[in-house]
């Protein structure tokens, strides 16, 4: 299985559930403004999206979007309980997160903030949007370690992408309660360390 990324990239997500679950994954590192693959070969040529993450299996066949590649990932190791299982109350309540996320997180607030479609106005109105979402999160996480039943699913390992990148373009998250010690018992995870320091480590190259 080959995971094609970008370093602190949405890949993350998938990259950190892979390492989460111990699969066995090859990363195939992306420039997204050429599409280059380092080591040769455009994404154009394997997902014609160009977007990462794109995960081509070992049949060769291509699985892309992100919600998609992280539930995949996360049911080839029931057991972990990154995904929870097929018509379970928390399945559906993961679909839910990762629907959140994806659409009003992602690229409510992300894509708007970076697309070169995007005037300063509209900037600065995905920026003011994010602090709806982070208290929507904040509710979510009320009470409990992380957003669904009672541990780390491939929900929360595309919400803590989010933050990541949030800390790093300044959306303050510190007046939402809960989401520092949420992002913080995330970060503590082995997993979750080995995936954000090699991606930190190739951000940083
Ligand atoms: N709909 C896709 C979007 C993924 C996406 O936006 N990926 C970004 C990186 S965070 C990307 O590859 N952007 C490059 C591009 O779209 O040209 C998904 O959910 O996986």
């Amino acid at each position: 299985m080959e995971l094609f990324y970008s370093p602190l990239a949405c890949s993350l997500a998938s990259h950190i559930v892979c390492r989460e679950a111990g699969l066995p994954v090859t990363l195939r590192r992306v420039t997204l403004s050429t599409k280059e693959i380092e080591g040769g070969g455009s994404l154009f040529d394997i997902n014609p999206k160009g977007a990462v993450p794109t995960l081509r299996r070992d049949d060769g066949s291509v699985l892309t979007e992100g919600p998609s590649v992280l539930q995949y990932l996360g049911d080839l190791k029931p057991a972990s309980g990154l995904c929870p299982a097929f018509g379970t109350d928390d399945r559906y309540r993961v679909v839910e997160w990762l629907n959140f996320v994806s659409t009003e997180m992602h690229k409510r607030v992300f894509y708007m903030m970076f697309t070169p479609e995007s005037d300063d106005a509209a900037k600065s109105a995905a920026r003011a949007a994010a602090p709806k979402r982070l208290d929507i999160v904040a509710n979510g996480i009320k009470g409990r370690d992380y957003l669904v039943g009672d541990g780390f699913t491939v929900a929360d390992a595309y919400l803590f992408w989010w933050l990541t990148l949030a800390a790093r373009v300044g959306i303050d998250t510190s007046m939402h309660a809960g989401i520092e010690a949420y992002k913080s018992r995330c970060a503590a995870r082995p997993g979750v360390q080995a995936a954000f320091g090699y991606e930190a480590a190739q951000a940083a190259r």
